[in-house]
């Protein structure tokens, strides 16, 4: 089976409501599809999602390197040899993590179908068809997220809540994260993500006063290069700290996971290049000791459910997983097996991803030149 045609596509999507993180506000959102076609086998899905200043890069120039860089040398090649379609993409360029995930995602997904199985099956199979859901509150209003969390209650599908505190002053984001714990019933949990946004000192205050307050985690509380400040941190502090930008490679989890430079990992199929590379660094990453968390960079139903399937084979995946990305967008161009319910997501069946693409959809959402970053 060879790659004989792979094509990518921009797409704008609306969202629910706005999404406010430390370094960036989310009106609108952004995916990059890719398709990958072979020649007598399946065609393959892949996505990145693109979050201008949160991401290293805009998505015409994602979607350049996709089609100028990454989509020629992956032409000709059997798409089911996995690692050798990632060196293949290493030796094009350097680093561009996301735009690999997207490609080898595609690659994934046809050597699944090929197969006839899950993707699941590819990485060992599922231990659990269920993924314990986490909700992302990011509209930087108390008032709106209490009752946004509270909806979430009622219909059953998140009992446990991040907050995004990077925004503004930080005593303010503390005491409104512990407002938010105060204001919801014991059964729910909170978690504050600050993606980066803090010095050492504030985090050495912060911490305890978000420890006190209830709060279950921390996540990346300090700068991505700070491997020292977060080793003290989650030395001297009883909250458990997550790391998440700070770690993309495997070099950086092996770093983070044998210092013990933090309690836990968020994991992202994107960040760390696609599935076997986030297969790898979960398990580098459990080894060291570290527990794990299901990340998203909020894709949509492919990308979604392929996280959902590698998520569904990890033996321990203490902190739940965040992919909601499908429920904040207003909609999509793919369809999946994706369910929400009981406070968890099921995991979709395959083949493959279990996703569909809507060439519809696709075509009505594509980006106009005219779009922003
Ligand atoms: C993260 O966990 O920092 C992207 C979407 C979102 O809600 O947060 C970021 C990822
Ligand atoms: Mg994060």
């Amino acid at each position: 089976m060879k790659i004989e045609r792979i094509t990518s596509t921009s797409v704008d999507l609306g969202l629910q409501r706005t999404h406010r993180l430390a370094m960036a506000t989310m009106a609108r959102h952004t995916l990059v599809v890719v398709q990958v076609h072979t020649d007598d086998g399946p065609t393959g899905l892949g996505e990145m999602s693109v979050i201008a200043g949160y991401d290293a890069m805009a998505a015409g120039a994602a979607k350049a390197v996709i089609d100028e860089v990454l989509a020629p040398v992956l032409l000709g090649q059997d798409p089911r040899r996995l690692w050798h379609a990632i060196g293949l993409m290493d030796r094009a360029i350097k680093g561009n993590l996301p735009c690999k995930a997207a490609l080898e995602m595609a690659c994934v997904d046809i050597t699944a179908r090929a197969l006839g199985v899950s993707a699941a099956a590819l990485f060992g199979g599922a231990v659990r068809d269920r993924l314990e859901m986490v909700w992302v509150l990011a509209s930087g209003a108390l008032e709106q997220e209490v009752q946004e969390a509270r909806e979430k209650l009622d219909q059953r599908t998140h009992r446990h809540f991040l907050v995004k505190i990077g925004t503004g002053d930080p005593r303010a984001n503390v005491e409104r994260a512990v407002a938010l714990r105060e204001a919801l019933p014991e059964a729910a949990t909170v978690r504050v993500d600050v993606n980066q946004a803090w010095d050492e000192a504030t985090a050495r205050w912060a911490i305890p006063a978000l420890h006190a307050g209830g709060i279950a985690v921390v996540e990346q509380p300090v700068h991505a290069s700070a491997i020292d400040a977060m080793r003290r941190l989650a030395q001297c502090s009883l909250l458990t700290v997550m790391a998440d930008e700070a770690v993309a490679t495997s070099q950086e989890a092996m770093a983070y996971a044998g210092t013990h430079a933090c309690d836990a990992l968020s994991i992202k199929v994107s960040k760390h290049g696609g599935l076997l590379r986030t297969q790898q660094i979960a398990h580098m990453a459990a080894a060291g000791g570290l527990a794990l968390f299901g990340g998203t960079m909020i894709e949509g139903a492919i990308g979604t459910s392929a996280c959902a399937q590698l998520y569904s084979t990890l033996p321990d995946l203490q902190w739940g997983c965040q992919l909601f990305g499908p429920q904040l967008m207003v909609d999509d161009v793919a369809t999946s097996g994706l369910r929400y319910e009981d406070f968890t997501l099921r995991v979709p069946d395959g083949p493959g991803f279990g996703a569909t693409l809507d060439p519809d959809r696709l075509a009505y959402h594509q980006r106009r030149a005219h779009a922003g970053p």
